[in-house]
């Protein structure tokens, strides 16, 4: 569609919109969309319901929350300038130094001045005639904008189930996702933690050493590694700020866009000494790259149970109780949930003050004003803890109400389970882009790369639409069927679509059970996206649209 000179906004000229773009989400995603997207000469404001930047790092403020990326991964690289003046202090980065981070990013690049704070979008409707998005916010403000991106995180909507009397509890109750900015003191308390993933295995060995007692309900065991954290070491810090553009380009040639040494031999074909011997060196080295010992852990059911026999064993040898251990003993598909990186998790339960009750077959009754039934048994306590996860991928996106062309809305077109055009787009939704949506590889790689890449895709999009005067791009049908088919495809010769995960939206009862996260890697994805581009955006329908932001001098 050829630009057209009246529908093309000049210096000066009225317009009908607040901003050219509008992004929700101040978290690493929304603060790179805001620097590039400024950056690039586009009037662009970013509603961001936290008082705060850091998205999810501002919000999970648990005891023990930080992040399973090695940190001098898990940080922007946009900016030689950035990457090399940060100094990260330990190997995997704990809450509040991931926090000073965004803050830094945030002031470094000036971008507070265009986020307002405490503000929820509760409704985005795309206006056919004016062909521009309209936000309502839950203060009643309402912005309009010719584009708007979602940036508002993978895991941001804490679930907390709906157990019976949940209100009666007349201690205090938390919700790792929700923990209190002022932190919490558990000292000579008796707490309840409720989950065992990620947030539970982080916060545990830290609220019982500080509890009079803790009891943690288990639905199911996890499998982790350890994170063998500790103080970064200079000569690696060094070695890799002399070589960043090297490990980041390494990094993206992987299929979790990590840094990490990946086997490319199968379990299988080892001999079971030397499979020992490569799952031991990977535990002596810890974190998530246990995974990449062998290229068959995710496609081979033999060889996922070799590692996951592996890890039971250090279970045995960790904990002293049989009972407890055989309790804690993962027996679903290790990596089908997120595998989990700790410190001293099996460890707690050789304390005296900790009890490990197994919920699996028997739900929480009941929370009662002194604690919970489960089992028949009562159980009291000063605190609860809800680990209980998130309502994963759909769920931040699902809370705005979000309607596209006619009306139609996203939770009625995602009925069945999400669907997208590379988890970017939805067709019927003009104009409005997700970043790491569904359909993405997102929680499957590291999620800063992953953010990058979508942001520079986005930005690289809105520039090419607005060099030729076009205001309008949607996904065809037809190119977002096919990307769901392959993407379904990719995932059935995957051991991580086989168990009932959050992946799956399993962990919220009604939620349709759909694998969410693209799961055909990194490189592969890039260059799909890259294609895409490179073809004139294939797979969309590009036209004029109004109220075109003037192309850049
Ligand atoms: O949540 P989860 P999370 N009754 O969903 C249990 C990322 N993350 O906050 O497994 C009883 O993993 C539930 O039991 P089950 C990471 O991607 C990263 O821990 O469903 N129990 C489970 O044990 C991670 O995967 C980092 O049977 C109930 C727990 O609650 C994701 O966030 C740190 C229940 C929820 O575990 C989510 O992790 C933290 C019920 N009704 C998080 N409902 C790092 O980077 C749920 N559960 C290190």
């Amino acid at each position: 569609m050829p630009a057209t000179e009246n529908k093309t906004r000049k210096e000066g000229d009225a317009s009908s919109i607040d901003f050219d773009v509008i992004v929700v989400g101040a978290g690493f995603g929304g603060l790179y969309l805001l620097h590039k997207l400024r950056g690039m000469g586009f009037r662009v404001g970013v509603l961001e319901a936290g008082s705060d930047v850091g998205g999810t790092w501002y919000w999970n403020r648990y005891p023990g929350a930080r992040c399973d990326v090695e940190s001098m991964q898990y940080s922007y690289q946009f900016s030689d300038d950035l990457q090399q003046e940060w100094e990260w202090s330990e190997k995997y980065a704990p809450q509040p130094e991931i926090l000073e981070y965004a803050n830094h990013v945030a002031d470094r690049f000036d971008l507070r001045r265009d986020i307002q704070f405490d503000t929820r979008v509760t409704t985005a409707a795309f206006d056919e005639t004016a062909g521009h998005w309209t936000l309502d916010t839950e203060a009643g403000a309402r912005l309009r904008a010719t584009w708007c991106v979602m940036a508002t995180g993978c895991l941001s909507t804490a679930n907390t189930p709906r157990f019976k009397g949940i209100d009666s509890f007349q201690g205090d109750s938390y919700h790792t996702g929700h923990w209190p900015h002022e932190g919490v003191d558990f000292t000579g308390k008796r707490v309840g933690i409720i989950g065992t993933g990620s947030s539970a295995i982080q916060a545990i060995p830290l609220i019982a050493a500080e509890a009079e007692h803790l009891t943690v309900f288990q639905r199911t065991p996890n499998f982790m590694v350890p994170a063998h954290n500790a103080p970064l070491d200079p000569e690696l810090r060094k070695a890799v700020k002399a070589d960043y553009a090297g490990m980041r380009a390494r990094a993206k040639r992987t299929f979790p866009g990590l840094d990490f040494a990946f086997n490319e031999g199968a379990a299988m074909d080892a001999t079971p000494e030397k499979r020992q011997r490569t799952f031991e060196t990977r535990w002596a080295y810890g974190g998530v790259s246990f995974m990449g010992a062998f290229s068959d852990l995710l496609y081979s059911r033999e060889a996922n149970e070799a590692a996951a026999e592996f890890v039971r064993g250090k279970i045995r040898e960790t904990v002293d109780d049989p009972k407890v251990a055989e309790l804690l003993s993962p027996r679903n598909i290790i990596g089908s949930k997120r595998l989990c990186v700790d410190t001293d998790y099996w460890k707690t339960y050789n304390r005296p003050n900790v009890t490990l009750v197994d919920i699996k077959g028997q739900p929480i009754e009941e929370i009662t004003p002194e604690g919970l039934k489960v089992g028949g048994e009562a159980y009291a306590f000063d605190a609860i803890v809800y680990a209980t996860g998130f309502d994963a991928m759909t769920g931040a996106l699902l809370a705005i109400d979000i309607r596209g062309v006619a009306g139609r809305s996203l939770r009625e077109k995602w009925r069945d389970g999400p669907r997208s055009y590379l988890g970017l787009t939805m067709a019927g939704f003009p104009n409005l882009f997700t970043v790491t949506g569904p359909g993405s590889p997102s929680v499957f790689t590291n999620m800063l790369p992953s953010i990058e890449q979508h942001v520079e895709w986005i930005a690289d999009c809105l520039g090419y639409l607005r060099e030729r005067g076009l205001g309008r791009i949607e996904s065809s049908s037809e190119a977002e069927d096919a990307w769901v088919a392959h993407a379904s495809e990719v995932a059935s010769d995957n051991l991580r679509s086989q168990d009932d995960t959050w992946y799956i939206g399993a962990n919220i009862p009604g939620k349709p059970r759909v694998f969410m996260p693209y799961i055909g890697g990194f490189p592969a994805y890039v260059q799909k996206c890259d294609e895409v581009a490179a073809n004139g955006y294939e797979g969309f329908v590009l036209s004029e649209g109004t109220d075109v932001p003037a192309a850049a001098e």
